[in-house]
């Protein structure tokens, strides 16, 4: 059994960060349960391209308002709390936010620790 906190997450070596947002990887693939799940806010203001070639994204959101556009085809999903979108296509995406998000995000296969996105978009495969 795994019991962990924000609170000792948060400055630890599993609170990434990146340019657009900041994760918080409460559970990775060295803890064994098969995903990974993290709390990540995206910084207001700010827009970001990715595409998760290599793994299934669910995000759930709780915090603020933003939306996301599908490369391929265009389409526009609002973001609010209380939205569930899961990328079980590997779709390319714009995630935009003009007020900033907080999501609840789980990966499989689940990241292994420091994972940031490429030129891309894209995070390597796991044991990559
Ligand atoms: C929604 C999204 O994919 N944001 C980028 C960070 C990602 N959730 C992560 O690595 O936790």
């Amino acid at each position: 059994m795994i019991v962990r906190t924000l609170e000792e997450i948060i400055g630890s070596e599993r609170d990434t960060r990146a340019q657009n947002w900041n994760s918080r990887r409460l559970l990775l693939r060295s803890d064994g349960a098969g995903f990974s799940l993290h709390d990540t806010v995206i910084h207001p203001g700010t827009e970001t391209l990715i595409w998760y070639r290599h793994h299934v994204e669910a995000v759930y959101c709780i915090e603020g308002e933003g939306e996301i556009e599908l490369t391929e085809t265009g389409t526009v999903y609002p973001l609010r709390p209380g939205t569930l979108y899961t990328l079980n296509g590997h779709e390319r995406h714009w995630l935009r936010t003009p007020t900033g998000l907080r999501m609840i995000c789980v990966f499989n296969p689940p990241l292994t620790g420091k994972e940031i996105h490429d030129a891309d978009g894209v995070y390597p495969p796991a044991g990559a």
